[in-house]
């Protein structure tokens, strides 16, 4: 009896896992692979847990990693992935697959991480991404994807790190997407993303300690008082970088009131607005401060020398007026100031 069961449920393992094989080797013969890195033991003589980049489960003996970066592998993803129903970890980053993503890999409910980036890969981010709620990372930066980013990414309810950037990618983000409170990292540089970011958008991010969206086309028709006041919920954010969009907000005074921040770019907007009195009372951990190349305007507080920690300020062609104040003298890991092409005086 003992014997019986055991052997009918290792035929109930090996079954399984012999259909994740199948899907394996369907993947190996629809893929380019000029390096051979899946010919030497992708093969029968090997059990298919011991597959180059590929990991089982202890509980259910299923295939849940697929780990392949950087193989030089192309050709388009071919859609029996989506057989691999337990895959947790997918990394096909640094290859060349080229291509739509197939609808199929939709069905793989188990996913925790999307490593995709750094392929050429075309078409739409795909709406159905919205029905993977359990993945924490989605990398798809460096590609070739068109389009919107959809509104169905808010459905991706533990997403921790949404990396879309360098695509071709338009349109306004949506507002919807600033509701995932589990965001610890946007980046989103490099796109055509245009239009205006939510009123509430620091409402639901307590979280979020990264927000890349330089080298956009996102304007700031944000009405001015909106982002003060919510900015200062981003408890956790280190690195803001805006630099080349069209904003023209006044430079909110409640970003200088979020105390985590180490990296401040507003580089080639057009913001203006003067620098708050108090502008370093409360960031002891700010290291870069790029405000160069808008309309900021009157003096310079001279409490900027209490950002201890400043290693490169750039205030450049912007139009402040007034002296510079002595205690920038008493920033000892400061590696360059630019303060050209303003009307500074003394
Ligand atoms: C399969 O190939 C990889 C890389 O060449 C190697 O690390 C791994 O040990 C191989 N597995 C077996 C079972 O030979
Ligand atoms: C795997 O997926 C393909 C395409 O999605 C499907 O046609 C095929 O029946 C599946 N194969 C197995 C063994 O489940
Ligand atoms: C990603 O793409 C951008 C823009 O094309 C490029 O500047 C950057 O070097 C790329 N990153 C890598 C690591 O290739
Ligand atoms: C964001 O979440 C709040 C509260 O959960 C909800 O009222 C609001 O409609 C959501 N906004 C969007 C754009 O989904
Ligand atoms: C500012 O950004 C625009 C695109 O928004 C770009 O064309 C221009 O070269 C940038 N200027 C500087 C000084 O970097
Ligand atoms: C900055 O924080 C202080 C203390 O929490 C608060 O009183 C002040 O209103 C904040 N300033 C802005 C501009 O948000
Ligand atoms: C400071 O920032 C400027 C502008 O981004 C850059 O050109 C320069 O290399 C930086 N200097 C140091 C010492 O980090
Ligand atoms: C394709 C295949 O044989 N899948 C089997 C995996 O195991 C389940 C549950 O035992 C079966 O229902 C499937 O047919």
């Amino acid at each position: 009896m003992f014997v019986l069961c055991f052997m009918a449920s290792l035929a109930m393992s090996a079954r399984n896992l012999t259909t994740d094989q199948l899907s394996l080797v369907e993947f190996k013969n629809r893929v380019g692979d000029p390096h051979n890195v899946l010919a030497n033991n992708w093969t029968v003589s090997t059990p298919v847990c011991n597959w180059l980049g590929v990991s089982c489960g202890v509980k259910h003996e299923r295939v849940t990693s697929l780990n392949l970066p950087n193989m030089n592998l192309m050709g388009t993803i071919p859609p029996q992935l989506g057989n691999l129903s337990f895959l947790v970890y997918l990394n096909l980053g640094s290859n060349n697959f080229h291509g739509y993503l197939p609808e199929e890999m939709g069905k793989l409910r188990r996913l925790r991480v999307i490593q995709l980036s750094f392929n050429s890969l075309q078409g739409g981010i795909p709406p159905w991404l919205g029905k993977l709620h359990k993945v924490e990372e989605l990398r798809m930066g460096n590609n070739s994807f068109t389009g919107t980013v959809p509104q169905t990414l808010a459905s991706m309810f533990n997403l921790e790190i949404l990396d879309l950037g360098y695509n071709q990618l338009s349109g306004q983000i949506p507002s919807s997407i600033f509701n995932i409170s589990s965001l610890k990292e946007i980046d989103l540089p490099g796109n055509s993303l245009s239009g205006s970011l939510p009123d509430d958008m620091c409402v639901h991010f307590p979280k979020l300690e990264v927000l890349e969206l330089h080298t956009n086309e996102i304007s700031g028709d944000i009405p001015s008082s909106e982002i003060p006041e919510e900015i200062g919920n981003l408890v956790n954010l280190e690195e803001i970088n805006f630099r080349d969009n069209l904003l023209t907000a006044q430079i909110p005074a409640s970003l200088f009131n979020i105390s985590s921040l180490k990296f401040v770019s507003l580089y080639n907007n057009s913001v203006s607005g003067s620098l708050p009195d108090d502008v370093c009372q409360h960031l002891p951990k700010l290291e870069y401060l790029y405000l160069n190349f808008n309309e900021i305007s009157g003096n310079i507080p001279s409490s900027i020398g209490k950002c201890s920690n400043l290693k490169n300020i750039s205030l450049s062609t912007n139009q402040l007026t007034g002296h510079i104040p002595k205690s920038i003298g008493n920033l000892t890991n400061l590696q360059a100031l630019y303060l050209s092409y303003n009307k500074l005086e003394g």
